[in-house]
């Protein structure tokens, strides 16, 4: 029988287990990425396992994040990120030289290797042919240090492109019309694959949109074939040396297959406040526009600035439209610079901002109250762009840029009835490559590591409970995201330190969590938090599982969870509980006094575990899957925990 692409690359990397879909495998690693809101945590994690190198084949750490620097403490982790890279042998991709993801496509991603980030958009990689997967910093570490990385042998299923994007629709929206097929919920242990004719039509940053943000639909990963797209692409960036060409058999086995007509794709908009809300863009017409925001690791390519940039020529932004555009590397800036691109965006109106995150990670750019902000980038959850009343919908770069000159929601569609044609923008043979930005380990240095006052050890742990007595902190409901759980934004700056960053748990949806969770840790009892599905969406911030562990939190008990935040919370010896039976769910409350006995046993023997709501008189059951190895590291109070006893 023939193999898919996804089979044929983790068939090659596997440590442990055998191609078995829905059992636990692990894999080598053969590159790592991190960046710095991530990245300071993991690389103390790294430092706390000993390791004298990385033992990869390619590690880098990024700062794109927190580059705003309003006080000392991004620099100061800015500085340590770049002599721990220098002492461990990483290259260090310094502030300015753009977004991890987009960075790391020009000028490392490979075909057919398997890449590890500590940040969710991690399989914008599997736009150039790879197994790249998003994950909590910890595990990063544990790569970085050698050890395999462990996920569910995934179903993999085919999405078959036929056909070609019309005039004005673009890679956005067919992977928001993948969102509208898929939603945000139940795709756990699934990985997107890509074929069809239609691939070739795409090129391979319109490949790693689609594959940005599959992440929003909750899969492990996406990746495309590696063929003459991706050739010319690394030829253009001086890499054709890295290129192989990767494709599946033609009787290769899926677990499902579905088709996308790209000749069918219309321009589409995620609306408040899900990426899996989708709309047709022309459905929101007359909607006013307040913010327009061009770029994120999902839109801020070549191709995307020049087509923009085009579409401004001669234009100017609407009065009311605050028009930002973040590019998403020093290359692709560079570039448009080069190509006259920048002089259209700059003379349309454009305020031009660092190549950084920035406006998606709502660290700066944070729109007006009760504002309508179209955003590029990938997630448009509650509260994420510091705004807290404010609508933000996303769209493609050419659906952004019609509402740049119009000042509404309009289908990009219409602007040839105002006399602008479609610039079909190609890419270029050859970019103009700079890699200045990046300093390289040089063996021959001996280095220091910085720490500056922002950077404090990460929080221990202790061993699992055998009776979690506690409270319920707080009831949430379903699609429960990171960015809910702990925000980022202004707040990422304490990332390195724990104490300081657990008062905003929980911030956005109840200012009184902190208050309420430290009486309970204070008092020696546990915090428990009660969620319904899909709690731990969005981001890979190990963060929303290491304050809730800071804050004496042993378990959460859920309808069910995405896959990053479960890998988190086990990491950091936290229980991830579902409920047996769902409707258990309605009949516990915040306040509700809760006991969970002989744990220690069941756990060891892979029973269920019963929980008792002391406050209502009730018992139910609840129910975990966790492979042998997970079950050790729960009982051990986490990952590090199981490392030290592993190795004693
Ligand atoms: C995000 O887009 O939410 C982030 C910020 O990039 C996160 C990582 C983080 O919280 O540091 C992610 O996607 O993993
Ligand atoms: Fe940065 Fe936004 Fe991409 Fe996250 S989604 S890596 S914050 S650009």
């Amino acid at each position: 029988m023939g193999k898919s692409i996804v089979q044929k690359i983790l068939e090659k990397h596997i440590v442990e287990g055998k191609w078995e879909p829905g059992k636990e495998i692990s894999i080598k690693i053969d590159q790592t990425l991190t960046q710095d809101a991530t990245g300071t945590m993991a690389y103390l994690q790294f430092e706390a396992m000993g390791a004298s190198k990385v033992k990869t084949e390619l590690s880098v750490s990024y700062v794109d994040h927190n580059t705003v620097q309003i006080g000392f403490e991004n620099a100061d982790d800015h500085k340590y990120l770049q002599t721990v890279a220098a002492k461990y042998g990483i290259i260090y991709s310094r502030a300015g030289n753009g977004i991890c993801h987009q960075v790391h496509l020009e000028r490392f991603g490979k075909p057919g290797k398997t890449l590890l980030g500590s940040d969710s958009h991690t399989p914008t990689g599997g736009g150039i042919g790879m197994i790249a997967i998003g994950a909590g910093g910890l595990d990063v570490a544990v790569a970085m240090a050698g050890g395999p990385f462990y996920l569910t042998c995934p179903k993999v299923i085919k999405i078959k492109l036929n056909g070609k994007l019309n005039p004005w629709c673009s890679a956005k929206d067919v992977v928001l019309k993948m969102l509208k097929i898929f939603t945000t919920k139940g795709n756990v242990g699934c990985i997107f694959e890509y074929g069809g004719d239609g691939v070739k039509t795409l090129s391979v940053p319109e490949r790693a949109t689609i594959t940005n943000m599959g992440a929003e639909c909750g899969v492990t990963t996406s990746v495309f074939p590696s063929d003459e797209t991706t050739f010319a692409f690394l030829k253009a960036q001086d890499r054709e040396n890295d290129w192989i060409e990767i494709k599946a058999d033609s009787e290769a086995n899926y677990d499902e297959i579905i088709e996308i007509n790209l000749d069918e794709i219309i321009p589409l908009t995620a609306y408040p406040h899900s990426p899996g809300n989708i709309k047709a863009v022309g459905e929101l017409k007359e909607l006013k526009v307040d913010q327009v925001c061009l770029g994120s690791c999902t839109n801020s390519s070549y191709k995307d600035l020049m087509t923009v940039a085009k579409i401004l020529k001669n234009q100017k932004a609407h009065p009311n439209v605050s028009f930002v555009i973040a590019p998403g590397s020093k290359q692709v800036l560079e570039n448009i610079t080069r190509d006259d691109g920048l002089t259209d965006l700059i003379s349309s109106g454009a305020r031009i901002a660092e190549s950084a995150c920035g406006f998606c990670i709502g660290n700066s750019q944070s729109p007006k109250t009760d504002a309508v902000s179209l955003r590029t980038s990938n997630r448009n959850f509650f509260g994420r762009s510091g705004t807290k009343s404010a609508l933000a919908y996303l769209v493609s770069p050419e659906t952004a840029a019609a509402a740049v000159i119009t000042g509404k929601m309009t289908d990009p569609r219409e602007l040839e009835t105002m006399g602008i044609n479609y610039p079909n923008i190609e890419m270029p043979d050859k970019f103009y490559i700079d890699d200045s930005l990046f300093i390289f380990p040089d063996d021959a240095n001996k280095v220091e590591i910085y720490r500056g006052p922002n950077i404090g050890d990460p929080p221990s742990s202790v061993p699992m409970l055998d009776i979690i007595s506690g409270e319920v902190t707080i009831k949430v409901g379903d699609q429960i995201t990171t960015d809910h759980i702990i925000p980022a934004g202004s707040k990422m700056k304490y990332r390195s330190n724990v104490p300081k960053y657990s008062e905003f748990l929980f911030e956005v949806v109840d200012p009184n969590f902190y208050k309420r969770a430290k009486k309970i840790k204070e008092s020696g009892k546990s915090n428990i938090f009660v969620a319904g599905l899909s709690y731990g969406q969005g981001s890979s911030r190990e963060h929303a599982a290491l304050c809730p562990m800071f804050m004496s939190t042993k378990a959460v008990i859920a309808k069910s969870f995405e896959r990053i935040h479960t890998a988190n919370l086990i990491n950091f010896g936290i229980i991830p509980l579902t409920f047996k039976k769902d409707k258990d769910y309605e009949q516990i409350d915040q306040g509700d006094n809760i006991e969970i006995s002989n744990i220690i046993k069941n756990i060891e023997s892979g029973d269920n575990l019963k929980v008792k709501n002391k406050t209502k008189n009730i018992e139910f059951e609840v129910e975990y899957n966790l492979s042998d190895r997970q079950r050790e590291i729960i009982l051990a109070g986490g990952t590090l925990a199981y490392i030290k006893n592993k190795s004693n």
